[in-house]
Parts: structure tokens; sequence; C-alpha cells
């Protein structure tokens, strides 16, 4: 595998990483899936922070401290629901990668965890939403030195072995 690619399975709230990006909804107030998750090991001031954020759009990314995370910041982004494509989903997914990694950049976070965004409540289809993920990080660190590595999260058994088929491992 590429040095600056890691991939592991399990629960992204654990991770010792400069930050890990959430697949939150417009709203930023908080989910069900890898958001409550997020939002629960944080704590309850987490809500508060993002209440001030004002939302986001689908495809942007916005970054609050990590709480009570082991991370040092939270990089907040919202995927796509997948309606059949026709929504351009797979541009906006795009979206969803380029903006996280470009958060990292600007905060100087030299490790990043990225969860499977859109591919559980949003039902975007897992092994197209892990080509995009994985052709957008290639492309962004080729021509970025931070991060300087890229930890793919994933929770369940499919999108694991669908990235560890695309990175060769
Ligand atoms: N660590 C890592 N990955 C996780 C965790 C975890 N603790 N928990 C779930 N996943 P989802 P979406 C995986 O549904 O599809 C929320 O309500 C999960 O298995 O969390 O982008 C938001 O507020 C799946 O592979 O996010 C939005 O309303 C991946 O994380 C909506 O869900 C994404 O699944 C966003 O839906």
């Amino acid at each position: 595998m590429e040095e600056r690619i890691k991939l592991i399975q399990g629960d992204i709230t654990t991770l010792q990483v400069d930050a890990v990006v959430n697949a939150a909804n417009a709203s930023l107030l908080g989910g069900g899936g890898v958001d409550g998750a997020i939002h629960r090991a944080a704590g309850p001031g987490l809500a508060e922070i993002c209440r001030l954020l004002g939302g986001c759009e689908v495809g942007e990314a916005k970054v609050t401290p990590g709480l009570h995370l082991p991370a040092k910041y939270i990089i907040h982004t919202v995927g796509p629901v997948w309606k059949e494509g026709s929504n351009e989903e797979a541009g906006k997914l795009a979206n969803c990668y380029r903006s996280s990694l470009e958060q990292a950049r600007l905060h100087d976070c030299k490790t990043l965890a990225f969860p499977n965004i859109s591919t559980g409540i949003y039902h975007f289809p897992k092994q197209l939403a892990a080509e995009i993920a994985v052709r957008e990080t290639r492309a962004f660190l080729a021509s970025n030195p931070v991060p300087e590595t890229v930890t793919f999260v994933c929770f369940d058994k499919v999108n694991f072995d669908l990235y560890k088929a695309l990175l060769n491992t």
C-alpha cells in the first residue's frame, strides 16, 4: 500500500489523529451513524459549537475542536444522499473528500482519518464511493505534503474489503 494511505476496520472516535472527518448532515446538529458516535464521544459541547456554524452545504466542510475525542479537530462534511446517481452525487462526494483534505491542510493536520462518507444512512453505493475516496485522496496527496497520512476507517467488512482491493493491500 502507498506509505501515506492506511486502512483499518474500526471505530473512528477512538483514533489518535490530528483530525477525524464526520459524515454529518446539512444542519450540523448531529444525527445517527458515525455522526451520532462522534457527538456522543466528543460530548454535548460539540452540538453547542456546531449550532454557531450555521449549517454546511453538501460537498463542503467545516472544522470544530475535537473536545473529548482523542483527535484535535473534527472536520464536518455533508455527503450527498444517493438518488440513483441522477443528482450529481459522484461529483458531490468527490467535493466532500477534497474539501475535507483542504481543511486538514489549512489546519496543518498531519494525520487525518475518513469514515466511508454517504455509504450508510445516505445509501451511496459502496464500490463507487470507495473509488471516489481513494482517487481524490491520492490526487490530493500527490500535490500536497499535508496531510502526511490519511487513514480510511471502515466500520463494516464490506467497505473494508472494497478498500483493501482498491489499495492493493
Ligand atoms: N466509526 C467509523 N465509521 C462508522 C461509525 C464509527 N463509529 N459508525 C458508523 N460508521 P453514516 P452517511 C460508518 O450512516 O451515510 C447521520 O444521521 C457506517 O458503517 O454514518 O453519510 C448524519 O447526521 C458507514 O459506512 O453516514 C446524516 O443525517 C459510514 O460510517 C446521515 O447520517 C457512513 O454512514 C449521513 O449519512
